[in-house]
C-alpha cells in the first residue's frame, strides 16, 4: 500500500472530542448543550465504535464514584481526603472536588437513560463500599453512548460523529493546539481534522509492561488492550506539562483472568489471606506504620494492601486467597431460618457470578472451568501487571488547570481542565493527579472540560490555521510503516522477520521487556533503581531509533504500530519521573530499592515536559496545594 493511493480528508470544527469512551460521551452529552446555544460545531472521533469502546466496553458491575450528596452521609470535603490518603498525599484537591461536587448528576442521567441500579427495599442505591454503588452494568456503555449520540445528532450537522480512525498526532500552530491527525482503520483516507479546541480523552496505556498473561493467554488485560497511551502522547507531543507520570496502577484481581475484587472486599466483606489461612492485613499491620501517616489512616491506601500481600508472596507464602467461601458462609450463618439462609445463600451465589458476568466476562469462565463455586472453594488473587490509569488509582496524565472557585495558587490558568498549552484540554484517564474518577467520575469531567473548551472556543472565534505545507509530510510520516513494509516485504520468505523492518507486535515485546525487567515489572518484583532505570532509558533510545523501521502489512498493522510509538512515549515518560522522585512513595506499586523510603521533601508533584523545539525532557517539581 502507497500513501499515495489515500485520500486526504479535511474536517473543520470548533470543538474536537478525542475518544469515544466514557469521558468523551460525557463531553459529547455535555457539548451539545452548550454549542447550541453559540451555534458552535462539535466533532467526536474513536479509534473504535462508541457503543463498544474504551474500558467500559465490557461492562461493568459498579459505579465506584457516586457520593449521594442529597443524603447527607458524605460530604466533598470527606471524598478529598479519601482520595489523597489513597494516593499517599499526592493529590489535586482542587480537580477532585470539581468531579465529586458534580458526579451525582451524572449518575443520575445513567439512570433516567436505563442503566438499571441495584435498589434495596426502601428503593435506595444499593452500596457496594462508601463511595460506591452497584449496578447490573453490562450494557452500561450501550447506554451511555447511545445518549451520547442522540446530543450530537439533536445539532444537525453541527454535530458529529467518527467511529473507527485512529488518531495519531497533534496539530499545532505555534503553541496552540489547532487539531489532530489520524487516519481510518478500515478505508485508505487520511483524516485532518481542524478546530478552537481540542479535548484529549483517548484513555489510559495498557500493555507498556509485559503481562503475567503471555502464551496461550497473550492479550488479556485488566485494563481494555486497545487503550494504548494515545492521551499521554498527544499531550507529550503538543509540547504539554505532564504530572505524575511514576504513579502506574498495580491492580490486585482474581488470578490469570482479571475478575474484580470491589465486590469481594467490599459488599460480600471477604478477606484475603495466605496459604496458611493467614490474614496478612492483621498479620503485617505493624508495616504499614513505616508509611505514616497514609499508612495508618482508614481504608489503607490501595499500594500498601497490594504491600502487604507482596511481602507474603515473596516470603513464600502464595498462593494467597480471597475467602469467598468464609464470607458467604458467615452473612448466611447469622440467619436463624433457614429457608431464609438457604434462599440468601442462592441470593449470594448469583450475586458473585452476576459480578464477573457485568465486567470480566473471563473470570467467570475461569471459575467454571477449574470447578469453584465460590460459596465452597477460596480463589486465587494476585497483583496483575502496571497499568496507566489516573481514572482509577494511578495518577499519570496532563497537569490541567483546576476551576477558578476552587484552585489555589498557580493551579487555575483561564479555562478549567485546559492543560499547559492553549487549546489542549484533557480528561478521564488523560488527565492526572486526580485519580478515583472511574465511570461515573470520567464522565463528569468530560462534561467540565467540554463546558470549558467550548468557553474557550467563544473566547476564540477566529478560525484556525497552520501551515498546510505540513499536511503532506505529516501524512508521508504516519503512513510509513505500509511503504516501509510494500518496499522490503520480499527481502525474506517470512513476513514477520525482516533485517529492513520490525513489525509491531515485536516491537511491543520488546518495549515490555525493557519495561519489565528495567522499570520494576511483575517479573522482579515491582523493584528498580537509578542503575536499572538508567539501563532501560538506554534501551529505549534505541527503540525509538527503530520505531522509523516499524512496518505495516495492513491498515490494522498501521494502527498497531502507531500504538506502541503512543507506548514507548509513555514508557519513557514514566522511567524518566520515576528516575526524578527519589524516594519509594507508593510500595506495592513499585519500589526504588536505592532510595527504600517516603521523604517529606517529595510530598510534591514530579512533573515532566518534552519541548517539541528542542526534543529535551524537562522534569521539575511542582507544590501541593492544601485543600
Ligand atoms: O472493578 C482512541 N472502571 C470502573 N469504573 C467504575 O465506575 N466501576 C467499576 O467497577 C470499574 N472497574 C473497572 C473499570 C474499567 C475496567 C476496564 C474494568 C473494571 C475491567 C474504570 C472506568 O471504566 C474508567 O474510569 C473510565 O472508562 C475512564 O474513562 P475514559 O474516557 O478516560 O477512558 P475510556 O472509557 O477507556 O475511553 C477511551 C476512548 O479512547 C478511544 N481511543 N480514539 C481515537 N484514537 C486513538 N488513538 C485512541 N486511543 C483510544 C477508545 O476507543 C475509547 O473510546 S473496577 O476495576 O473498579
Ligand atoms: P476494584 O474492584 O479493586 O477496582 O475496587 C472497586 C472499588 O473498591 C474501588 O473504589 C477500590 O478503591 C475499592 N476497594 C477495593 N478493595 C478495597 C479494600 N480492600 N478496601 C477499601 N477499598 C477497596
Amino acid at each position: 500500500m502507497n500513501p499515495g493511493q489515500f485520500e486526504t480528508i479535511i474536517i473543520e470544527t470548533d470543538l474536537l472530542i478525542l475518544g469515544g469512551g466514557m469521558a468523551a460521551c460525557g463531553a459529547a452529552f455535555e457539548a451539545a448543550h452548550w454549542a447550541k446555544q453559540h451555534n458552535l460545531k462539535v466533532t467526536v472521533v474513536d479509534k473504535a465504535a462508541m457503543e463498544r469502546s474504551g474500558a467500559v466496553a465490557m461492562g461493568l458491575s459498579a459505579i465506584n464514584l457516586y457520593l449521594g450528596l442529597k443524603n447527607g452521609k458524605n460530604t466533598i470535603e470527606d471524598y478529598v481526603k479519601y482520595v489523597k490518603n489513597d494516593l499517599m498525599g499526592i493529590t489535586r484537591g482542587d480537580l477532585v472536588a470539581n468531579i465529586a461536587r458534580h458526579v451525582d448528576s451524572s449518575v443520575h442521567l445513567f439512570e433516567k437513560w436505563g442503566l438499571p441500579i441495584w435498589k434495596d427495599e426502601e428503593g435506595n442505591y444499593v452500596n457496594e463500599g462508601r463511595w460506591q454503588i452497584m449496578i447490573h452494568g453490562e450494557s452500561y456503555k450501550n447506554i451511555v453512548s447511545e445518549a451520547a449520540k442522540n446530543a450530537l445528532k439533536e445539532l444537525g450537522d453541527n454535530g458529529k460523529y467518527y467511529e473507527r480512525i485512529f488518531i495519531t498526532e497533534p496539530i499545532m500552530d505555534g503553541d496552540r493546539c489547532v487539531g489532530a491527525a489520524g487516519f481510518s482503520v478500515r478505508e485508505n483516507k487520511f483524516y485532518i481534522f481542524k478546530a478552537k479546541a481540542v479535548l484529549d480523552v483517548m484513555g489510559g496505556a495498557v500493555h507498556i509492561f509485559r503481562p503475567r498473561s503471555v502464551g496461550e493467554g497473550l492479550g488479556r488485560s485488566w485494563y481494555p488492550p486497545f487503550n494504548s497511551g494515545a492521551s499521554a502522547y498527544f499531550t507529550l507531543k503538543a509540547g504539554a506539562e505532564m504530572t505524575c507520570q511514576e504513579v502506574r496502577f498495580v491492580p490486585v484481581r482474581f488470578k490469570d483472568s482479571y475478575g474484580p475484587v470491589g465486590a469481594w472486599f467490599l459488599l460480600f466483606k471477604a478477606k484475603a489471606t495466605n496459604a496458611k489461612g493467614e490474614d496478612y492485613m492483621v498479620t503485617r499491620a505493624a508495616e504499614l506504620e513505616k508509611w505514616a501517616p497514609y499508612g495508618t489512616a482508614k481504608p489503607t491506601p490501595a499500594n500498601l494492601r497490594n504491600y502487604l500481600m507482596m511481602q507474603e508472596v515473596e516470603e513464600g507464602n502464595g498462593p494467597i486467597y480471597m475467602r469467598t467461601d468464609e464470607a458467604i458462609k458467615e452473612v448466611v450463618a447469622n440467619i436463624p431460618d433457614e429457608k431464609q439462609a438457604k434462599r440468601k445463600l442462592k441470593e449470594l451465589e448469583s450475586e458473585a457470578w452476576e459480578d464477573f458476568l457485568d465486567m470480566t466476562i473471563s473470570q467467570a469462565l475461569n471459575w467454571a472451568a477449574h470447578n469453584i463455586m465460590p460459596e465452597e472453594t477460596p480463589s486465587e488473587i494476585a497483583a496483575c501487571e502496571p497499568y496507566f490509569i489516573s481514572s482509577h488509582s494511578g495518577a499519570s496524565g496532563a497537569w490541567i488547570s483546576g476551576p477558578e472557585d476552587l484552585a489555589k495558587g498557580d493551579k487555575f490558568w483561564g479555562y478549567a481542565n485546559m492543560s499547559t498549552v492553549k487549546g489542549l484540554f484533557a480528561a478521564g484517564d488523560a488527565s492526572g493527579a486526580s485519580s478515583h474518577k472511574f465511570s461515573s467520575g470520567s464522565f463528569t469531567e468530560g462534561r467540565i472540560a467540554a463546558k470549558s473548551a467550548l468557553a474557550f472556543c467563544v473566547d476564540f472565534p477566529d478560525p484556525v490555521s497552520f501551515d498546510e505545507t505540513k499536511i503532506e509530510v505529516l501524512k508521508n510520516r504516519i503512513l510509513q510503516p505500509l511503504l516501509t513494509f510494500e518496499t522490503h516485504k520480499e527481502f525474506a520468505n517470512d513476513v514477520d522477520v525482516n533485517p529492513n523492518f520490525i513489525k509491531p507486535k515485536m516491537f511491543m515485546f520488546r518495549l515490555q521487556k525493557i519495561m519489565d525487567e528495567y522499570a520494576g515489572g511483575a517479573s522482579v518484583g515491582f523493584k528498580t533503581s537509578k542503575a536499572l532505570l538508567e539501563k532501560g532509558l538506554e534501551f529505549l533510545q534505541y527503540m525509538k531509533e527503530d520505531s522509523e523501521k516499524l512496518a505495516a502489512s495492513d491498515l490494522n498493522e498501521l494502527m498497531r504500530c502507531w500504538e506502541n510509538v503512543h507506548r514507548m512515549w509513555q514508557a519513557e515518560s514514566h522511567i524518566r519521573t520515576i528516575l526524578f522522585r527519589e524516594e519509594t512513595r507508593w510500595p506495592g506499586y513499585y519500589f526504588r530499592t536505592d532510595y527504600p523510603e517516603m521523604k517529606d521533601e517529595w510530598e510534591c508533584f514530579a512533573n515532566c515536559k518534552w519541548n517539541p523545539e528542542t526534543g529535551e525532557w524537562e522534569m521539575k517539581r511542582r507544590e501541593i496545594e492544601e485543600f
